[in-house]
């Protein structure tokens, strides 16, 4: 089985080639991400074996997707092609610097139309992490009750449940906010190890007091919390065990933020794929996650094992 497998919508993306309001831009950068494909991706850079389950329009938008996430080494054997609906698209936009804004033309999407029946269980229940975003759980009913399949078929089979809630307000509109913040606290207390921003703990439980989140998942059943709070640092806290706080690396200069925690995910299930501690995990993850925010585009910054260490190195004089 692999090491990671992970399910939920990618999109192809047309970024702004040139600043501004997007009715006055011309030229746009074809790329593509998804919050979890950006995760497999991450994971596949740094050595693992990940898997990524979605479903793709069968269209040309479609294939560029398979193509261009199998070629960066995640197997996609499991994907499926659906001609019922167009994949999804988003395009980012920058306003002025600093100011990134992305529109999403993902409504009605393939990917929406993910249902549990499209979850190789097999595949779930032989890999030794499931890992699941918050975004999957605002695209549709049939999303949703992947999910909770998902959950159930890794839970009896001894998988550890990995939940970034990853809140994208703009896709409320199914759920409302109070529906939402119900399913994300469902979902949050059936995992494992959690790794909400502080600004989404804070909405998801109403405190922003990082031990008292984590006591609160640890009464549902989680083991590990992980809580970024952007450029300052990272809390982690295991059940029964130590909790502290990370500093996050300094960078010199933001090129596209978006795809960081991606990035860092990747880096923490990658410190317990490799049996390290949740603090050294969330160490490596920093890392990764600074790399990502040091380059355009959501994956294309992901990192190597081997620019992690270096990027740890140059930081801090050591090996980390
Ligand atoms: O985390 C980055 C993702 O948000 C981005 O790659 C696109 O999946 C995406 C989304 O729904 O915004």
């Amino acid at each position: 089985g692999a090491d990671v497998v992970t399910f939920g919508e990618t999109m192809v993306l047309l970024e702004a080639g040139t600043s501004g309001p997007l009715r006055y831009v011309d030229t746009f950068t074809k790329r593509f991400g998804g919050a979890e494909s950006n995760v497999a991706i991450g994971l596949a850079k740094l050595g693992h074996q990940s898997l990524w389950m979605s479903k793709v329009g069968q269209d040309e938008f479609g294939e560029f997707l398979i193509q261009k996430i199998r070629g960066e080494g995640v197997n996609t054997d499991y994907v499926k092609s659906y001609s019922g609906a167009p994949t999804g698209l988003y395009f980012k936009e920058m306003r002025r610097p600093g100011d990134q804004r992305v529109a999403y033309y993902r409504s009605g999407s393939a990917a929406s139309f993910f249902n549990a029946d499209d979850l190789d269980e097999t595949q779930i229940a032989s890999a030794k992490i499931l890992h699941l975003t918050g975004i999957t759980a605002l695209l549709s009913e049939s999303c949703r009750q992947a999910m909770f399949k998902a959950i159930e078929v890794a839970k009896a089979n001894g998988v550890l449940v990995s939940f970034d809630p990853n809140l994208r307000f703009t896709l409320m509109g199914q759920l409302g906010e109070e529906g939402a913040r119900q399913v994300m606290r469902d979902i949050a207390s059936k995992a494992d190890l959690v790794m909400p921003g502080l600004d989404e703990a804070e909405w998801l439980y109403g405190t922003s007091d990082e031990m008292e989140i984590a006591n609160l998942l640890f009464e549902s059943g989680v083991k590990k919390v992980v809580i970024k709070n952007g450029g300052e640092y990272s809390f982690f806290a295991e059940a029964g065990g130590d909790s502290g706080r990370i500093p996050s690396f300094e960078i010199k200069q933001i090129v596209d933020a978006i795809g960081a925690g991606d990035g860092f995910a990747a880096g923490v299930l990658s410190g317990i794929l490799e049996e390290k501690s949740l603090e050294q995990a969330v160490h490596f993850a920093a890392a990764v996650g600074a790399l990502v925010i040091s380059s355009p585009g959501d994956v294309e910054g992901l990192p190597t094992r081997m620019e992690v260490v270096e990027f740890i190195e140059q930081k801090e004089g050591n090996s980390g």
